[in-house]
């Protein structure tokens, strides 16, 4: 009976009043949207750009990269890798050793049932972690190429990135090409049981920056705004999202933001994304260059080990940038 009469009461609205409800719903769904600002790779070499990148770690931590030189086919076939190696037989998937802790296969567990990761450790610098990864999920012929094409890719596009980045704070030569990175792989499996549970906890990613292809079908991501509320992230088909991390904000002396994120089940399906965690400078140490901290008049936190911000959070489990309180200079 109820719906009958919804709709009837529906019928005899004036037409204006069906629109603007129309509208209040749209506007409803405008504002549980982030907007993530969205930087054109193309422009970078522009002042401009440079600029508009710049606000973009300030205010929001994160953002879209787009005209960006990975093409989509490359982009397409990666996803099929990814789902590839995820359907592999746990046995397998186990064979996906840690070289730093969380760095290669982390299953389902009863705290984090829908997530699952798996990864490569510095494959840039070690050729051998790479074949290590291949021959230990005996990886197909054709599957090799594309993660080896895909991550130097990827590697190559964070470096730039993080360059453009420093550049657009007045720092330039720093050789982001030789920290290491981690080309990371997760899968969410969200099923109807699942609604509203968590696939990631509200965390900060830890290195300097995360450079996503995230899912373009199967939503999730969200990311908790100035206000405290949680806004979804809306997908955009060919771009990449870049995350700022708690190594990115330290760096920067404190201007970058390491913005908190996680992930909600909100719609049945797989949720593949996968892209590279930039660490830290290879030595570990992890500190604002001295050019910025001359220019603030200050460095806002004690140099530390990337090392040890790792071991805190898997330690403690606080993943929500609490590490940094113990090294914040009042
Ligand atoms: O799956 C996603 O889209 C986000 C992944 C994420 O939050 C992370 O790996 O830090």
């Amino acid at each position: 009976m109820m719906p009958f009469i919804l709709l009837s009461h529906l019928l005899f609205l004036p037409a204006s009043s069906i629109i603007s409800r129309q509208r209040v719903k749209r506007k409803v769904k405008e504002e549980m949207e982030a907007s993530v600002p969205v930087v054109d790779f193309q422009k970078l070499s522009e002042e401009e750009e440079l600029k508009k990148l710049r606000e973009a770690c300030e205010k929001c931590g994160c953002f879209r990269i787009i005209n960006h030189p990975i093409p989509k086919t490359l982009m397409t076939e990666m996803k099929s890798v990814v789902k590839y190696v995820h359907d592999l037989p746990l046995e397998i998937k186990m064979r996906n050793k840690s070289i730093i802790p969380d760095s290669g296969y982390v299953p389902p567990f009863p705290t984090s049932p829908l997530y699952e990761g798996m990864g490569i450790y510095d494959m840039n610098e070690s050729p051998q972690a790479l074949e290590e990864f291949f021959s230990q999920l005996d990886l197909p012929t054709y599957h090799r190429q594309i993660v080896k094409k895909y991550g130097q890719a990827i590697h190559d596009l964070a470096s730039t990135v993080s360059q453009k980045m420093a550049k657009s704070l007045g720092v330039v030569g720093v050789d982001f090409k030789d920290w290491p990175f981690i080309l990371r792989t997760i899968k969410y499996s969200f099923t109807q049981e699942n609604m509203g549970e968590m696939g990631a906890q509200l965390h900060s990613d830890t290195g300097f920056i995360t450079l996503l292809q995230d899912d373009e079908a199967v939503s999730g991501l969200e990311l908790l705004d100035d206000s405290g509320l949680f806004k979804a992230v809306p997908p955009k088909s060919g771009s990449f999202l870049c995350i700022i991390g708690d190594v990115g904000h330290v760096w920067s002396n404190g201007k970058f933001w390491n913005i908190r994120h996680r992930v909600i089940c909100k719609e049945i399906g797989t949720r593949y994304s996968f892209g590279a965690f930039m660490l830290a400078p290879r030595d570990g140490n992890v500190e604002a260059p001295t050019k910025l901290v001359e220019l603030d008049n200050g460095r806002r936190y004690r140099p530390f080990n990337y090392e040890d911000l790792r071991k805190f959070r898997i330690s403690t489990g606080k993943r929500k940038g609490e590490v940094l309180d113990q090294y914040r200079i009042a």
